[in-house]
Parts: structure tokens; sequence; C-alpha cells
């Protein structure tokens, strides 16, 4: 299944969405305050946000997985459903692989594939959370942080294979995520645990490829319910720091107890020039992986307020890695995946659209009614004319989920793949 361009052409032309006459009145008052529409709808059409290949199958929960047909099965094929996403909506042009799920067979190939739809390596991801078949070694009481030197050291020599097929493919950074932890008090020592996990990292920073970054991922709590080693963001930093410059700290969403101030990390973050990486997703109550805007969009709009002021006001900052890093247990991954981009690209042009200059002498005044007013105007803004603005520009699909329905995707995918396929290593 492969949507051509002049398919997409074909159905905006035909289709008569009326955005234009949005677009010229969302102009008209913003002319006002001195901001350009034309420049926040090239800024849109320029985004880009990774897909990582564990996202385009059915996700699961402990109490079971209800599978989606026409799933992809093989590596190829993630790619082909990442191109899909990408032809529709122009701005899914990386893709994140997890290794060992995505060992290619043949490397030649996959990247042939990925370059026939526009499709770059982003970030590996190593996988220290489960056994494989045949391991040597074990992480059911951790990876880089375990007590044996065994399970490190097999541990660390999985990261360095992964940045090895990284390196093949054209990937420029690895992300490190840990389950290691404990669930009972006493298990483990916690100094000892950081200490050996430091070490490991360190290990995997030194043999890092020069024009490459290593991002360190955190997360409160689960699989380990008592303690987890790389717990929050101050951990990240702080073993960022021990290995070195090019090792930053990755925001996830969904990894944050509730009510934490995600916007004020972010900008913490960015002033000291560590953050590399960040991944979208909505939650409710903790690591839910839903859909992007789906529970607290007015959170994800405060979020990205930080980012572009830290892209416009940090060069200290590195460009962010971006990557949806959700689960589809109830909705058709794709579908789901083209709500996340939609609300991305929605928070990331509100805030696009904030008054800097306004916001700043409100709160020099300390006008804090002015502040808030500033902030919820740009909110409050109805910014989806931009968005297919953008779209249209860069050869995509003015409604992407309305293509996708309307070209039936899903059922050629069933037909081409069947549905008894399975995408995940889970
Ligand atoms: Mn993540």
């Amino acid at each position: 299944m492969k949507i051509t361009p002049d398919k997409i052409s074909d159905f905006n032309k035909n289709q008569g969405d009326s955005y234009v006459a949005e677009l010229d009145f969302l102009k008209n008052r913003c002319a006002k305050q001195d901001v350009s529409i034309d420049d926040i709808v090239s800024k849109v059409a320029d985004f880009q946000v990774a897909v990582p290949s564990w996202a385009l199958g059915a996700g699961g929960t402990r109490f079971g997985r209800f599978s989606y047909g026409g799933e992809p099965a093989s590596l190829e094929q993630k790619l082909d459903d990442i191109g899909i996403l990408h032809a529709l909506t122009r701005s899914a042009g990386a893709v994140s692989l997890h290794i060992p799920w995505d060992i290619p067979k043949d490397i030649k190939a996959i990247k042939e594939v990925a370059a026939s739809h526009e499709i770059a390596f982003d970030a590996m991801n190593s996988n220290t959370f489960q056994n494989q078949d045949g391991a040597e070694a074990s992480y059911k009481f951790g990876s880089l942080g375990n007590i044996r030197k065994d399970s490190r050291n097999y541990a660390i020599q999985h990261n360095l294979e992964v940045i090895k097929i990284g390196k093949e493919l054209g990937s420029k950074s690895l992300t490190v995520w840990l389950a290691d932890g404990a669930n009972f008090p006493g298990q483990a020592n916690f100094q000892t645990a950081l200490q050996n996990t430091e070490n490991s990292l360190k290990s995997i920073y030194n043999g890092l490829p020069e024009d490459w970054k290593m991002f360190i991922e955190y997360k409160p709590y689960e699989p380990n319910f008592y303690s987890t080693i790389i717990q929050d963001w101050g951990t990240s930093f702080m073993l960022a720091n021990a290995c070195g410059e090019r090792a930053y700290t990755l925001v996830d969403l969904g990894h944050h107890l509730p009510n934490t101030n995600i916007e004020q990390i972010v900008a913490t973050l960015m002033f000291k020039g560590k953050l590399g990486g960040f991944h979208f997703n909505d939650s409710k109550y903790g690591d839910d992986d839903l859909t992007v805007g789906a529970i607290k969009p007015y959170a994800l709009f405060l979020i990205f307020n930080e980012l572009v002021y830290g892209m416009q006001n940090n060069p200290q900052n590195p460009n962010l890695a971006w990557m949806i890093d959700a689960s589809h247990n109830t909705k058709d991954p794709l579908e789901d995946l083209l709500q996340s981009l939609e609300a991305i690209l929605i928070a990331y042009a509100q805030a696009l659209l904030v008054d800097q200059e306004s916001l700043k002498v409100a709160q020099q005044e300390n006008d804090v009614v002015k502040c808030q007013e500033i902030l919820q105007d740009a909110y409050r803004t109805d910014v989806r004319p931009v968005l297919k603005a953008a779209r249209e520009k860069s050869g995509a699909a003015i409604n992407p989920l309305q293509v996708y329905r309307s070209f039936g995707v899903r059922d050629a995918l069933i037909k081409e793949r069947g549905s008894q396929t399975k995408a995940t290593g889970l």
C-alpha cells in the first residue's frame, strides 16, 4: 500500500476545504500583535516527529493484548506504515528502532526501503528490560545497575551492539531507558545501584561515535514498584553530566508522578543545555501512553511554550529528537498516530502564537492577570487552519485522517498482510 503525492493532491483539490478563509481571518487578527502566520506555517511544515517501530501494532497491558488486523510483521512493513503516515502528513519523516526487535537482516535493503519513503533513522533504542532467547546473563534483577557484574557487562555489550547497528543505518543517537529498580525495601542498596549504573553508562558513552548523542530516559516507577534507579530528571541530569557533554536527559511526558510541573523541568534542562530527547504521549494516572493531547491539552501547550522559548533562547541546547511514545490498545495504531501528530502540531503552533514580547513586559510589571491572558489567548486560538496550510504547502493531505479512511488503508493492509500478524516483541 503506497499513497502517492498525486492521489493526495487530487483528494485535496476535490475536497474543497475552505481553510483559506479561516487562515486569512487568523492572519488579520495576528497582524495586530506582530506575529507572522506565514512564519508559523513554515515552522509547522518543517516540524518532524519520529515514530517508534513498536507503535505500529496493537499495544497491550499486562492483562492482555487485542491484536489489530494488518499489523506489520517485519521491519520493512513497519517502515511502509511510517511511509503511509509520512505521505499523509509530511511530518513523520523518521523512525526510531528498537533492538533486538528490529535487527535488520539486510542493512542495505532496509536503508533503501526507508529512503523510498523519505524516512530517516532517528534515535536507536536498546532493550535491557527483558531476557532474549539464549541470553548469557539475566536482567531479572536489573541491567546496567545490576548487582552482578555479568549482567551489567552483558547490558553494556548490548548497548554497544545497538550503536553499531545504528551507525550502519545512519542514526546519530542512542536512547537508554532502564527498567532497573527494586520491588521491595532492602532488596537493593541505593548507592551501589546508582554507582553501578553510572559506571555502566560511562562505558557505553565511551563507545559512542564522536557525532553521536546519548539520551538518558527516566521514569518514577514500573516495572518496579518500590524504587527505580533513574527515577527522575535530576538523576538523569546528574548521570548525563557524569558521562559527558554528548549525554543528555530525555523527557517522556508519561514518566512523571501526577501533577508534576513538566514545563518547568523542560525549562530547567534547556537552560542548562541538557534536554536531548522528547517523547510524546498523554496520561491520566501514570505511564498510560495514551494519544497525545487526549487528556491534558493545556498542559501540552504549556510544555510547548517552554520548548519554543528554549528553542528561541537557548543556543546551548541541541536540536531535540522528537518521538511519539504511545501505545494503542483500542484504536487503529495508524489513526491514533495521526491524532497524536495533529495534537503535537496544534500545541506547537499555539506556542508559536504566544506574544513573547508582551509576556515579558507583563512579567516585569508583575501583571499576573495579563500574563495568564496572553498564554490563554494563544491556547484558545483555533490553529487548525495553520496545520492545513502547512500540510498543503508540503504536499501532505489537508485532512490526513479523512484521507486515511477514504482510501481504506486498514482494509488494504489486512488484505495484504492478513489479520493475525504481530508487530511488537512483547
Ligand atoms: Mn519513552
